[in-house]
């Protein structure tokens, strides 16, 4: 027998069977039930439910790792092409995927048109693009020890410049409409760096790459507290991205990584402030319990994710101002099987979208004119509480997805046809921070 060269989805596994189809009904009638008493429709909620879309990264298709090691699985995507067959199956079974952000250099396609045309075969399309200036690659004539853009020397500036330049180029044959740059720039002691400015070299730098963004293009900055840099990043938190997407202009803005805070910091007041500003880009989702974690989104933290979303939902039924951020995952997934991993991470996405359209604003409005504490927050819990499984699972199911998709995946033989076709070589999955 030849093994065939794509793994395939087994259809007839994953459809439910007729016992699980009716309890699913009779849950989503119960639920259905309960909201209506509360003079919710269940089909209101669910054609909004169904807007939530969210981009994989190209990056956690492959088992991540700890810079104390890596444990692969089997069957793990050697390229990019294999990457994105994953990334179909992920779709097929949420319906809510369809696109794809790509790293480069880890995902740089030989032909970018080509790779276009693999994802369209497959349904999907492109994300923001990302830029990597916090490693070196093997060809590359300067190095980034000490930062990129934020470099004392120019030529090192200028060199990656160029790469972000190139970076818009392969993401402008790929079809995407934007650019996330996350820079490691920094420094780990006291002294090493002029703080004010590194921030303007860095500025400089970014005035180059977003006058070059083609028509219809949106730049985002991403900050991040520490790591690798120990002491000082130079786009350090959101006040130090604000301040990069104003002065870049209109069609910059933030990008709000939820690892990428300092313990306790109230994020839904850093997305609420950016919303206000009309800066928020877009997210990178994952949870965190002590920093940048990369875990599953909503494995740690569900009530913040409920707040996040909820600020977004809040957003998004006011018609705020310049409210068009890019949902994207950035996650690394060091022990579970990366493909579960993300049907999980879009299924709690899901959970918690849901949860903030069943929050009874004008009830919560109310409250907080007459300031009563109590009653403003029974109303947040009373939707938080809410068990939206059955909601979430119908909005898959009316859009051809599945009941269950990690129970799908596994009944459908993916995994065990991947290792097959995917005969182990010297392949080395890009990722290890
Ligand atoms: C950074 C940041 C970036 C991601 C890299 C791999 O911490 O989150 O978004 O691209 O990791
Ligand atoms: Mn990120
Ligand atoms: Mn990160």
């Amino acid at each position: 027998m030849t093994a065939p060269e794509r793994p395939l989805l087994d259809e007839e596994a994953i459809r439910p069977s007729t016992a699980d189809a009716d309890t699913h009904q009779r849950d989503l009638d119960a639920l259905g039930e309960r909201l209506v008493r509360d003079g919710v429709s269940l089909d209101d909620v669910l054609d909004e439910l169904r807007t939530f879309e969210v981009a994989v990264p190209s990056w956690a298709l492959g088992t991540g790792g700890t810079r104390f090691g890596r444990f692969p699985g089997g069957g793990e995507p050697r390229d990019i092409y294999e990457k994105m067959d994953d990334i179909a199956i992920i779709h097929r079974l949420t319906r809510a995927t369809p696109n794809v952000s790509l790293h480069i250099p880890w995902d740089e396609p030989d032909e970018p048109e080509a790779l276009r045309r693999h994802a369209a075969d497959l349904g999907l399309g492109f994300d923001a693009v990302n830029s990597n200036t916090f490693q070196d690659q093997p060809e590359q004539e300067l190095s980034y020890k000490f930062g990129s853009f934020c470099h004392t020397d120019a030529a090192v500036r200028e060199q990656a410049i160029e790469h972000h330049l190139h970076v818009i180029d392969v993401g402008r044959m790929l079809g995407s409409e934007s650019i996330t740059v996350w820079l490691a720039d920094g420094s780990s002691y006291p002294g090493q760096m002029h703080l004010r400015r590194s921030f303007e070299r860095t500025l400089d730098c970014l005035y180059s790459v977003y006058d070059a963004l083609p028509e219809g293009w949106r730049l985002f900055t991403e900050h991040k507290p520490y790591e690798p840099a120990f002491y000082a990043t130079v786009v350090q938190d959101w006040g130090s991205s604000l301040m990069l997407a104003q002065a870049l202009g209109v069609h910059a803005a933030c990008l709000v990584d939820l690892g990428h805070h300092l313990p306790n910091t109230n994020i839904e007041l850093v997305v609420a402030r950016l919303i206000a500003a009309g800066k928020l880009g877009g997210f990178h989702f994952n949870d965190a319990k002590y920093g940048d974690d990369d875990l599953t989104a909503g494995s740690i933290k569900p009530f913040q994710l409920f707040l996040v979303m909820n600020e977004l939902v809040d957003a998004r039924r006011e018609g705020a101002e310049g409210f068009a951020p890019s949902y994207m995952i950035d996650q690394s997934h060091n022990l579970k099987d990366p493909i579960e991993a993300l049907l999980m991470t879009v299924d709690n996405l899901q959970r918690a979208w849901a949860k903030a359209l069943l929050v009874d604003r004008d009830a919560l409005a109310a409250y907080q004119e007459e300031n009563d504490v109590v009653l403003a927050e029974r109303t947040l819990r009373a939707a938080y509480e809410t068990d939206v499984r059955p909601l979430v699972a119908e909005a898959r199911r009316g859009r051809g997805g599945a009941l269950d998709p990690v129970a799908a995946f596994r009944a459908s033989g993916y995994r065990s046809a991947a290792t097959l076709v995917r005969a182990a070589t010297d392949y080395v999955p890009p990722r290890s921070l």
